[in-house]
């Protein structure tokens, strides 16, 4: 039987387990990226474990997210990042170099390579046939020390693409398609792998949009095969020498096949409050717009904004319509300005945002009430916007283009009539314009060590979680219901600058379910925290969709919540509360859920013993009222991680 991309990759990688399907297994990790609303938590934990230069091949701090400035917060956070990265021997992207993800793909992935990221959207190196992975910043900085990655080892879907997308048909119709199909829940454990003849055919940015929002659906990592799209990408970057081609075997089996034929698809839209609530932009196409951003990590690359910039030219944006332009890195937003694209965005009326994360986070650009939001993103959870009851659409550059021009939400193929627009595709370049003055190499040793490591006064470094009780008592702080998204436990918005203090930023932890005039829940848990009574969160399906930010385990770990029972949990999430040493626990069966309620007092009798080595645990009601089972589904390095106290614990006392 012929290999998938993935399994060569794993295999190449393989430093523990067996590859074979749901066994457990650890990578080598060849190339890390942090960002810096993650990467200063996993900086200090990384110095706490004791520091020193990287063991890596290549890792990599960007600064992209946290880039406003209101107060010294962020200014801190950046010179940290920028001093431990040199002490580290840690390459250092500055504010302004661009979004993570993309900067990575342009300038340092490498086909066939590991990347662990802290941040979700890591998968977009994908696009380029990197096995690319987002993780908690923990994990992270465990790989950087030169420890393996741990996983389950996935399934892996074949999505395999026939034909050719049509004219203002965009690659993020197709993944807008495959989330229509797979949904946000139901896909921990699976990778996709994209294959065919329409595959051959995309670029690597278009791949790269792919594989970006594949994170929505909650996968491992998404890839694309390395071949002659790849090395061109790379030969226009200038790095032909990192080109390997990788792909399949012609005989490779997939655990499922999908299949996708592009030159059928339409645009689509996710409409609000979820990525997967996807619909075809003519079923809502006529509303009235007041907002249209492109941009982020998912929809910023050259070809994307070359697109929108040559609709726009010698035209107008609507007069109601507030149009603004991200480029993904500053590579894309020079070369917009010395081709004259910029210009004509200028001249349409766009509003030119900085080469960062932006509105994408909530920093900024929020809409106003009750207006409709077209963006390029990958994400739409309500409030993300930083506007609550938001009405967030995500879209590819084409809609937003045109329903910028027309005020309305509008099907770009539209264009094609009166007045007609020919549809620009976008050759990419035989040469991108390259300056990577502003990633900055870090210095040799003997430099190293005379590096200051500068750790303002906003920046305060994170405790240890204490170890599990014998005996948990608890009581439900909060019952929630499915796909609750690390937004709504984490919000970021203008909370986000509060990253580098977890005190501080645990007083939001699920603010968007506080109440006017009722204690908050960080208030309740810390009342609980006092008495001894550990913290219990009780949520349905897919609980932690979205982001790697292990903040929504670490806050509410500081805020002394000790377990979380779900119908399901999403992975990212799931291996934070592990490495913060709070238990997940998942219904065995679904339905006592249910039973449960905010306010219950239950008792786990035994904890340590059952996560030596039981497959669930007894959890009992104070009240009286009949127990119920939780399933540990943990594996035995999870197991020992929980007894420990916490990943960093273990790391320590590992390296004793
Ligand atoms: C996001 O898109 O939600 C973020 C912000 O990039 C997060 C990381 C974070 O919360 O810092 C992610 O995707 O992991
Ligand atoms: Fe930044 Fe948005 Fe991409 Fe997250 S999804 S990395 S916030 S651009």
């Amino acid at each position: 039987m012929g290999k998938t991309l993935v399994y060569k990759i794993l295999e190449r990688h393989l430093v523990e387990g067996r590859p074979a399907a749901g066994e457990q297994i650890g990578i080598r990790i060849d190339q890390t990226l942090t960002q810096d609303a993650t990467g200063t938590t996993a900086f200090l934990l990384y110095e706490s474990m004791g520091g020193g230069r990287v063991k890596t091949d290549l890792s990599v701090s960007y600064v992209d997210h946290n880039m406003v400035g209101f107060g010294p917060e962020n200014h801190n956070d950046h010179l940290y990042l920028q001093t431990v990265a040199a002490k580290s021997g840690v390459y250092h992207s500055r504010a302004g170099n661009g979004i993570c993800h993309q900067v990575h793909l342009e300038r340092l992935g490498r086909p066939g390579a590991t990347l662990l990221g802290s941040d979700s959207h890591t998968p977009t190196g994908g696009g380029i046939g990197m096995l690319a992975i987002g993780a908690g910043g923990l994990d992270v900085a465990v790989a950087m020390a030169g420890g393996p990655f741990y996983l389950k080892c996935p399934k892996v879907a074949g999505v395999r693409l026939t034909g050719r997308l049509g004219d203002w048909v965009a690659a993020k119709d197709v993944i807008l398609k495959l989330l229509s199909i797979l949904t946000t829940k139901g896909n921990v454990g699976w990778v996709v792998e994209y294959f065919g003849d329409g595959a051959a055919g995309l670029s690597v940015p278009q791949r790269a949009t792919i594989t970006n929002m594949g994170a929505e659906l909650g996968v491992t990592t998404s890839i694309f095969a390395s071949d002659e799209q790849t090395r061109k990408f790379l030969a226009a970057q200038k790095r032909e020498g990192d080109f390997e081609a990788m792909t399949a075997d012609v005989d490779a089996e997939y655990d499922r096949v999908i299949e996708i034929d592009l030159s059928k698809l339409e645009p689509m839209a996710a409409c609000p409050s979820s990525p997967d609530n996807v619909k075809t932009v003519r079923e809502i196409a006529g509303s009235r717009v007041g907002q249209v951003v492109i941009g982020s990590c998912t929809n910023s690359s050259l070809a994307d904004l070359m697109m929108a910039a040559t609709v726009l030219r010698g035209r107008r944006i609507d007069s109601m319509v507030e149009f603004a332009v991200a480029p993904g890195s500053r590579e894309v937003l020079n070369m917009l300005a010395e081709n004259r694209a910029l210009a004509d965005m200028i001249a349409a009326g766009a509003r030119i945002l900085e080469s960062g994360c932006g509105p994408c986070i909530g920093q900024g650009f929020s809409p106003a009430d009750g207006v409709v939001s077209l963006r390029t993103f990958n994400r739409n959870f309500a409030g993300r916007s930083g506007t609550k009851g938001d009405r967030v659409y995500l879209v590819s550059p084409e809609t937003a283009v045109a329903s910028a021009l027309a005020g309305t939400i509008t099907d770009p193929r539209q264009m094609a009539k009166s007045p007609a627009i020919d549809y620009p595709r976008i050759e990419m370049p035989d040469e991108f314009v390259i300056n990577d003055n502003m990633i900055e190499e870090p210095p040799d040793d003997a430099r190293a060590a005379k590096v200051e490591v500068l750790l303002g006064p906003t920046i305060v470094v994170p405790q240890a979680p204490a170890p599990l009780p014998e005996k948990l008592a608890g009581s439900v702080l909060l019952k929630c219901g499915n796909k609750i998204t690390t937004d709504h436990i984490m919000p970021a918005g203008t909370y986000l600058k509060l990253r580098s203090n977890v005190p501080e930023y645990a007083k939001v932890v699920f603010n968007c379910f506080n109440e006017p005039g009722k204690p908050t829940f960080a208030e309740r848990a810390l009342e609980l925290k006092a008495k001894d009574v550990g913290g219990v969160i009780v949520a349905g399906e897919s609980y932690g969709q979205g982001s790697s930010r292990e903040h929504a385990a670490l806050c509410p770990m500081h805020l002394g919540v000790r377990m979380v029972i779900a119908k399901s949990i999403e992975r990212i999430h799931k291996a934070n509360l592990i490495n913060f040493c709070i238990l997940p626990v998942e219904f065995a069966e679904p339905r006592d859920y249910d039973r449960l309620k905010a306010g219950d007092e239950l008792e786990v009798a035994g904890l340590t013993e059952a996560i030596k080595g039981e497959k669930r645990v007894r959890i009992s009601k104070v009240d009286g009222r009949p127990e119920f089972f939780g399933r540990l589904d943990l594996s035995q390095r999870d197991r020992e991680i929980l007894l420990a106290g916490g990943l960093l614990n273990y790391t320590r006392q590992r390296s004793r």
